[in-house]
Parts: C-alpha cells; sequence; structure tokens
C-alpha cells in the first residue's frame, strides 16, 4: 500500500465535509479558537484533504472516540503516522502507545507510583519551592515562561523523579520533540528532531536504575520490577514515559495559568480573595486552553461513530482543545470562569488512556498558583505574549510580565 503521511490515506467518508484546512500550520497552532469553531461547525467529523484522514471537535464525538479504545486504538501510534505501517521514530511507549490487555500491566504500575498517596508527600516540597520562586520574582519585569513556567516544574519534577543531575533544558526539549513527534513531517518535526542526537541519549541514561535516587518515583517503578510485575526494561521505559510526558505539559499548564489570569484580571481579584479556588483555577486553566491540543486515535476495524462510516486504519485527529469549547456542551463556552463546573473536561484525555500524572500535575499547578494568590496583588502584562507553534502542545513561547505585591490603590 502506498502511505500517505505514514498512513493509509483513506477516502472521504459519505456525509463529511472535505476540509483543506492544515491542523498542523500556525494559525491552527497559535490562534486556535477560529479553527476549533470552524471544526465544530463542520459536523461531527471532517476529512482532512491534506491529510487524507478524519479529524473531529465537538465534545460528544470526540470523548466517544477517546473513551473506546477496543474501536480505536492507541498501539498504531497516537499520531498521524501508523505504526501498523510505519516504523517510529523511538521504541514505542510501553503505556501511551499500546492497548489492553498489555497496557492494564504498565498502566497499574503508573497508577500505583503517582497515586494520591504518593503526591501528598510532594506537597509540601512543592509549596516551599512555589513560594520562594514567586517571592524571588515579585515586583520587576519577567519572562513568565522561562522564570516562572518552566523553573518550577523543573525544580520540583525530575527530584520528585529521582534524576541526580537534571538538565532543564533537556527536559523540555525532550518533550517539545515527543509532542512535535506526533504531527506530520512537517518543519517544526524536522526542526526539532535534529537536535534527538543530542538529548534522546541523555534522557535514555536518566532512565537507567544506577542513576536513579532511592527514593523517588522511578525506584519505586524499578520497585515493581523487583516484586515481578513488569521487567526491569520494562521499568526503564516507564521512566522514560514520565519524562515524556511530565515536564512540556506541566510547564504549558502553568504558563497558560498565568496567561489566563493575567488577561482576566476579575477571576485573578476571585482568586486573590479565595487562594483556595487555585485548583479550580487551574483545572479552568485545563479546559480553556487544553495544553495538549490534540492526539490522533486510529480504527481497528471498520466502525461508525454518530452515522458516519469509519473504515479500518483511519486515522482520526481528535482536538481536545475544540471539545472544551464546545458551546453545545458548556454553558457560556468561551468565557474563562474559574468558579464553573470543569468535570468532564478532556483536557487530560479520557477513558482508559487518561493522563496518568493528572495528580502531580494538579499538585503542580495549584501549588503555583496558590503562591501567587497570596503574594500578588494583581498581575500585569508588560508586553505581547506570543504562542510557540507545536503539533500538539498549545503553549506559550514568551510571556512578559510583572507580578505587583502592592494592592493597588
Ligand atoms: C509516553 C507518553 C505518555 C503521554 C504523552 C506522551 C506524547 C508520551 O509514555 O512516552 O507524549
Amino acid at each position: 500500500m502506498d502511505l500517505f503521511h505514514g498512513h493509509k490515506p483513506i477516502a472521504p467518508p459519505d456525509g463529511v465535509p472535505e476540509w483543506d484546512v492544515d491542523p498542523y500550520g500556525d494559525a491552527a497552532l497559535t490562534d486556535p479558537v477560529p479553527f476549533f469553531d470552524t471544526l465544530r461547525g463542520l459536523g461531527p467529523f471532517a476529512y482532512l484533504t491534506r491529510y487524507k484522514m478524519l479529524i473531529c471537535g465537538r465534545y460528544n464525538e470526540t470523548r466517544e472516540v477517546f473513551q473506546d479504545h477496543e474501536r480505536f486504538v492507541s498501539s498504531r501510534g497516537v499520531g498521524v503516522s501508523d505504526f501498523a505501517l510505519e516504523e517510529p521514530w523511538r521504541p514505542p511507549s510501553i503505556v501511551l502507545e499500546v492497548d489492553p490487555p498489555y497496557h492494564n500491566k504498565t498502566r497499574r504500575v503508573l497508577m500505583r507510583t503517582l497515586s494520591p498517596k504518593v503526591v501528598a508527600d510532594l506537597r509540601d516540597p512543592f509549596a516551599r519551592n512555589a513560594d520562594a520562586l514567586v517571592e524571588r520574582l515579585l515586583d520587576r519585569e519577567i519572562e513568565a515562561v522561562s522564570d516562572l513556567a518552566e523553573a518550577f516544574p523543573t525544580s520540583v519534577f525530575p527530584k520528585a523523579v529521582g534524576i541526580r543531575e537534571p538538565d532543564s533544558r533537556k527536559l523540555i526539549d525532550y518533550g517539545a520533540m515527543v509532542f512535535n513527534a506526533i504531527g506530520p513531517d512537517n518543519d517544526l518535526r524536522r526542526r526539532i528532531m535534529a537536535r534527538a542526537p543530542d538529548i534522546v541519549p541523555w534522557i535514555n541514561e536518566q532512565c537507567l536504575r544506577e542513576n536513579l535516587t532511592d527514593d523517588g518515583i522511578g525506584a519505586a517503578i524499578y520497585a515493581a520490577a523487583d516484586q515481578g510485575d513488569i521487567s526491569p526494561e520494562e521499568a526503564g521505559m516507564l521512566v522514560r514515559s514520565l519524562l515524556s510526558a511530565g515536564v512540556d505539559t506541566t510547564v504549558t499548564g502553568i504558563g497558560n495559568a498565568l496567561w489566563c489570569l493575567a488577561t482576566h484580571p476579575d477571576q485573578y481579584d476571585l482568586l486573590r480573595a479565595d487562594p483556595s479556588l487555585a485548583l479550580a483555577a487551574f483545572e479552568e486553566t485545563l479546559r480553556f486552553t487544553s495544553p495538549v491540543q490534540a492526539f490522533c486515535r486510529t480504527a481497528g476495524a471498520d466502525t461508525e461513530v454518530s452515522g458516519i462510516s469509519i473504515e479500518e486504519g483511519t486515522k482520526i485527529l481528535c482536538v481536545l482543545g475544540a471539545a472544551n469549547l464546545d458551546p453545545e456542551h458548556w454553558p457560556d463556552a468561551g468565557r474563562f470562569d474559574i468558579t464553573r463546573k470543569t468535570s468532564g473536561h478532556l483536557a487530560l484525555g479520557a477513558g482508559p488512556h487518561n493522563c496518568v500524572g493528572q495528580n502531580i500535575a494538579r499538585a503542580e499547578g495549584q501549588a503555583v498558583l496558590r503562591a501567587l494568590a497570596e503574594r500578588v496583588s494583581r498581575i500585569e502584562l508588560t508586553g505581547d505574549a506570543v504562542w510557540r507553534p507545536n503539533n500538539a502542545i498549545h503553549a506559550l513561547d514568551r510571556l512578559p510580565l510583572r507580578l505587583v505585591s502592592e494592592p493597588a490603590n
């Protein structure tokens, strides 16, 4: 079969409109809301003429595709490339890029090592770190992406995993690589992949047992190997998953939260008045900005969703960002409101593959937003926010601001 962008090219199914948009182009990646609105307006699915695959962004269908791992598999990759037909750029993740029943085994180990109990013990160090960091950044012009959004997770998460000498730049860039890699072979993907020889061997080395401290999450994963739940090789691969999915995502969530609060001062005032809203504000940031904008699934067999026939091998780009702003599902969907009910948002996925690190991700976001709420009277934008295109992540490149400690008169 002739592949198209690494997958089986399909014809438009009956009743599905053709759309020539590039969902991996600059416009869709840096100014996604108009792209989301058009997508949902086209129907439950649209056919991407440039990629000969489907795309969906209404809440119900996006959730249905994500929920049903039997019809829509992850083992053929969650990007444009079909792992059944084309060799992936790295050995596939043994938790993300697999299906049940094998998935259950690896997922269980991560669930245990990232449990609420484990995260409870991290809350104090996270709070101390966030407090000190915010304290240092008060009342001067900062670039909040590097100074805060990147600085916080890279100072707490690699340590929690047990990395002895974390290299923040390599950890962040590996995340950018992993997420750009699920897009097509475009400039974004090529440019970051050129740096793989610098970064990938370093990452793989950090995953070895002898390079991890004996009191971190990494050591707990290796302990599961000692108990015979997984092999030592599998343990190393699960540590790699933590380093793949655990840095860029939380950096993006925290950066996006700062942007939301800087651009919605009324919402920041609510948070400041009641710092216990920190977690709710982070959750609404996830819904409102969807740090992971889109992931694919692959139809494992001929099937059907909402009356649309979907043939085996069809790649479906599931636009979580569009589903999270669907006005048919969310009252006043386009309003950033930290007091709303956010449950059911798809920013952390849905179904058996939903974010296994969500407890720790929330604890990080909560620690930062609480530290701000307790110390900062207002967040002032001091320049333009600039978005950084990535094939899967909706993240800021630059966010100049000032964390003002004095109340306004
Ligand atoms: C992994 C992984 C898990 C979730 C997301 C991700 C695409 C990677 O297991 O390597 O980024």
